[in-house]
């Protein structure tokens, strides 16, 4: 059985997740990646060398406070506080960039984060958000080799910063860093105005796409063309999402299509199945009206079962029977997160079916890049309502009933 689950070496270890509000770890980024041509210090006399006093522009203007979404504590509400504090350009560190946020997308994982669900928990008091498009209004004094620079419009993602150095981050499995910094979970995120960052980690945003349409690539579009890529799908192979309706799963549906795949779409009610029909689904089955889901869905592939699952849903019930209905020789990817689940395959089923069982966790730089490229072609396209951040509160309220087709987006 080929059963890999990977879980973040940091999240393994409660005991080191920061409780207080760490600056991103970013001493000494390897040389090797070097900035763009762009870069403010690339320019003569300054070329590789960091500016000893943090860049700023006189066209920004940082406040001291500023409007964020906070959690003051595990169980308590969210508030909307308009005097939370901004971090000062001197604040940062090297390495380190201040965005204005100009929208963020709305994740499931936010909310498992606000209920404090997972068997890690975050920061309190937290800002959450790890799906921010904005301007990079400040960069860190001593910062070398910046690939991005002031007035860039960048997404912030959950992974905010790596060691850029170690085993994962060379094999590009920066996600599990040892010293990964999570946007919104282990530091404030983009549910508020100005956000802290690391300038090698965030991602540049394609002119041609709006903010609030680039903002849910930043976490449901790299996290599923991530669990795409690495489920080995090929051009005219069956694939199934359940979840395919909300912020990941109907992304998903729009990757897998744009990649030749085959498409079942399992989620329920009638909004979502037309979303996903028209995003380029072939089949739905609607997982609360089915009597026999193993049956339906096996049926509805070729009398054999998908080749591919990824299961982009927040519950351990659409884990459940995926080895049973998979075609042998197929593959689970892991993507939702229920809180405490384990995941329960039956070992006979498993081996003589010889079934891929494999754990699929956002994506590193290159994920992102690829996500958001294919997005600026036109390929994928984020279906979103745009809202207030003070409608934070009712957006959690929704996405825990399971009403939201497709994504919410914050706009500031
Ligand atoms: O890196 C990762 N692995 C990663 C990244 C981002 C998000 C994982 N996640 C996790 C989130 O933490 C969450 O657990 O993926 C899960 C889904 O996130 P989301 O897409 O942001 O959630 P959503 O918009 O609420 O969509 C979930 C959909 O699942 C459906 C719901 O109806 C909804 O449309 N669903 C559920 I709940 N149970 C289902 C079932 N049994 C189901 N669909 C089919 N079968
Ligand atoms: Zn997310």
């Amino acid at each position: 059985m080929n059963h890999i689950i990977r879980v973040p070496n940091r999240l393994l270890r409660p005991q080191l997740a920061a409780r207080s509000r760490p600056s991103i770890n970013t001493a000494s980024f390897p040389r090797l990646l070097s900035s763009s041509p762009s870069s403010p210090f690339q320019s003569s006399h300054t070329h590789r060398r960091a500016l000893e006093h943090p860049t700023m522009s006189p066209q920004f203007t940082i406040p001291k406070t500023q409007t964020a979404a906070v959690v003051p504590a595990h169980g308590s509400p969210l508030e909307i506080r308009h005097d939370h504090p901004v971090v000062q350009p001197e604040d940062l560190k090297p390495g380190e960039c201040l965005v204005k946020l100009i929208s963020t997308g709305v994740c499931h994982t936010d909310l498992h984060c606000a209920k404090n669900d997972w068997p890690v928990a975050s920061i309190v008091p937290l800002v959450g958000g790890h799906e921010g498009v904005g301007t990079v209004v400040a960069i860190g004094a001593h910062t070398a080799g910046s690939p991005v620079k002031l007035g860039d419009r960048v997404g912030i993602k959950w992974l905010a910063s790596s060691c850029l150095k170690c085993e994962f981050c060379r094999k590009g499995l920066e996600q599990v860093c040892p010293k990964g910094q999570y946007s919104g979970f282990t530091i404030d995120g983009t549910f508020q105005e100005y956000c802290r960052s690391d300038v090698q980690h965030v991602t540049p945003i394609p002119d041609n796409l709006d903010s609030a349409e680039a903002a849910s690539i930043l976490c449901a579009g790299i996290t599923v063309y991530r669990a795409i890529k690495y489920s080995k799908s090929q051009i005219g192979d069956w694939i199934v999402f359940p979840g395919a309706g909300g912020g990941l799963g109907h992304l998903a549906v729009q990757y897998a299509a744009a990649m030749g795949l085959r498409v079942l779409a399992i989620d329920t009610g009638a909004e979502k199945k037309d979303l996903v029909m028209s995003l380029g689904a072939e089949k739905w089955i609607d997982f609360k009206e089915s009597k026999d889901l193993v049956k339906d869905i096996i049926a509805a592939t070729d009398g054999l079962g998908p080749h591919t699952a990824v299961i982009t849903a927040a519950t351990s019930a659409a884990y459940e029977q995926a080895v049973d209905y998979l075609r042998p020789g197929g593959t689970l990817m892991a993507v939702g997160l229920p809180g405490h689940a384990t995941l329960n395959a039956g070992i006979f089923q498993t081996v003589v079916k010889s079934i891929n069982i494999q754990g699929s966790y956002v994506g590193n730089r290159q994920d992102a890049f690829e996500a958001l490229d294919i997005a600026s072609r036109g390929k994928v396209k984020v279906v979103f309502k745009t809202k207030p951040l003070e409608a934070l509160k009712e957006t959690y309220e929704a996405l825990e009933a399971g009403t939201i087709a497709g994504r919410i987006v914050l706009n500031f």
